[in-house]
Order: C-alpha cells, then structure tokens, then sequence
C-alpha cells in the first residue's frame, strides 16, 4: 500500500490549508487517483490495523439497500450496539401510563438516514417517481454488453441531497471489462484520508472482487479518483506516525466461489488471509 503512504505524503507536500465544514481545518488538494491492481492482493492498509469486519459489513448494507441505521449498528457490533458513525447509542426505557414495560429504543442515534446509498444503489427514485435498482442494471450490463461505456451507477441524486443526513462521498462509479478482467472507476467528492480512505479503497475493491465473481469475470483494477482529498488539522499526529512505517505485503481475500448472486452474499463468505499489519493508530472524527 505504497500508493495510500503517497497519498498522505503528496497532501503534505502539496497540500493547501482549507477551513471546512466541521470546523476543524484541513489540508487539501484537489483532484488525485490511485490505481490498485486486484490481482496483486487486497489492498487493505497495512501499516495501521484496519477493521475489516467493519467494512463488510458497511458493505453487505448498502447492497442490502438498508436506510436505517439501527440495522447498520446491529451488523456492525451485533449486541453492543454502537455505530461507526461513531456516536454512542442510548437505549431508553419505553413504558406506558401504567408504567407497563414498552421495551427500549434508541432515542438518540438511531434514526433514517434519509436516503443514502442503499436506497440510491437499490431504489433510485426516478423522475417518474419509480424505484431503479442500478445494481442489477449495473450487473446485467456487465455480463450481456461487457464492452458498454455506460456501466455507471451514481449516488449523487440531485433533488434527495437535502433529505440525506450525509451527502455521498464515494459517488460515482463506473465499471469496465476487458480481456475477461472486470475494473471499477470511483469518484470519490471528499475524502478524509487518514479515517476514511482506508475503509473506502478496501469497500470498493471488495465490491468489485464480488461483481467479478458473481458475472464469471477475472479482476482486473479498482482506479481511486478524487475530489478534495484532506487530511484533518487533528489527524497530523497520526499521519506522521504511519509515514514512519513501512508497508507489508498485501494479505489476499478469499470469498467463497460458490455465491453468484449479488444478494447472497454473507459475512462468512469473506476470509482475509495473511494480514500482517501494524498497530491501530486511534484518531478523531470531525463531524
Ligand atoms: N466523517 C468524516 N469526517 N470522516 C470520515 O471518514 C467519515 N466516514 C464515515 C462517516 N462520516 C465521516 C463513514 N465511514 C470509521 C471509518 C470510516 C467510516 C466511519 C468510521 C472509523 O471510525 N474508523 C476508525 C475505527 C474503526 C474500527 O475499529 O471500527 C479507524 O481507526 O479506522
Ligand atoms: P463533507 O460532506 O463536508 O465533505 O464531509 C464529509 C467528510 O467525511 C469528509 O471529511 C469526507 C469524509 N468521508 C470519507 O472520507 N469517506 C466516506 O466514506 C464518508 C462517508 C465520509
């Protein structure tokens, strides 16, 4: 994972500083691309420990098409309940006049998130007001007219930007097949490159090993294009500490072959195998 190491280091050296929307202060720079040859190994960052089980699961809710953050929690941490959003849940008892128990519910994280990625990769509403699912159209197109330029699925649905809690980041992809090797393109608009990077080159590798699979294809590369690419003021700390290591070798994904149905896949099917990596680095998420 040379390219992510790069990445930091070209932000650093080129990098402007930026007031944003948190508050916190970044360094930027305006438009980059990585490039990952899938066939090479899994690029999972290797010189911080990187949750993995967190991102399959972010992962497996999107193509679930899920909205609702309480489902993201439970596959997340089944039983503790807290979300990636990185905020605590409160569990709050819910009783009627006669103090009858009413059970509990989450009255501070647990909400719609209005309509995030599930719905736009699962039910983007048209203009016409129905429901497309880009994800099978994306598939279909993959395997009945391989050589089409417009294999694109798009999370960027202009007139629902106001009803998400958060607009989409990773918003634009664009799927290409040659010589029986499927490649993914995505345009990333923001991107927190030392939390969120990591966790959105390793999704969309996955997602494109998974689509390659489930349309008989070989892997070919997952392009990493971006818009702002920032590092945080607060993050500065940490960047150095990862620039001072050195990358290990990629560990390789194993999914299991007998899934080709995009909507099958489980947490048990993935199998990360020769990880070495080096110790987490704990930062703060500007929110
Ligand atoms: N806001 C900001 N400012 N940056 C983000 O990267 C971001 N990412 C979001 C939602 N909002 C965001 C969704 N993706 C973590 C990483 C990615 C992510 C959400 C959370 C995270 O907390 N990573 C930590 C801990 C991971 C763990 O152990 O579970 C990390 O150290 O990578
Ligand atoms: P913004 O909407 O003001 O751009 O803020 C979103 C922040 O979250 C920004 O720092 C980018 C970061 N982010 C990622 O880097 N990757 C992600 O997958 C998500 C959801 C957010």
């Amino acid at each position: 994972m040379k390219q992510y190491l790069q990445l930091l280091q070209h932000i650093l050296d080129k990098g402007t500083l930026k007031e944003d929307r948190t508050g916190t202060g970044t360094t930027s720079v305006f438009g980059y691309q990585m490039r990952f040859d899938l066939s090479e190994g899994f690029p999972l960052v290797t010189t911080k420990k990187t949750h993995l089980k967190a991102i399959i699961s972010e992962l497996l809710w999107f193509i679930e098409g899920s909205t609702d953050e309480r489902r993201l929690a439970e596959i997340h941490y089944g039983d503790k309940r807290e979300n990636i959003i990185g905020k605590k849940t409160v569990w709050t008892a819910n009783a009627d006049a006669q103090g009858k128990d009413l059970g509990y519910t989450n009255t501070d994280t647990i909400k719609e998130l209005g309509p995030v990625y599930g719905s736009q990769w699962r039910s983007w509403k048209g203009a016409d007001g129905k429901p497309h699912d880009q994800l099978t159209t994306v598939i279909n197109q993959i395997k009945n007219n391989p050589d089409s330029r417009r294999i694109i699925l798009n999370a960027w649905n202009v007139a629902e930007i106001e009803n998400m809690a958060l607009p989409p980041c990773h918003t634009f992809f664009q799927f290409y097949v040659a010589n029986g090797k499927l490649s993914c393109q995505l345009y990333q608009r923001s991107a927190d490159v030392f939390l969120g990077v990591p966790f959105n080159i390793a999704s969309y590798a996955l997602l494109t090993m998974m689509i390659a699979q489930v349309c008989d294809l070989e892997v070919g590369d997952f392009v990493h294009t971006f818009g702002d690419a920032h590092i945080y003021s607060n993050h500065m700390e940490q960047v150095n500490l990862q620039l001072s290591r050195t990358p290990h070798k990629k560990p390789t994904m194993k999914i299991n072959p007998d899934i080709k149905d995009i909507n099958d896949f489980k947490m048990e099917d993935f199998e990360l195998v020769d990880y070495v990596c080096d110790e987490p680095i704990k930062a703060q998420m500007a929110v």
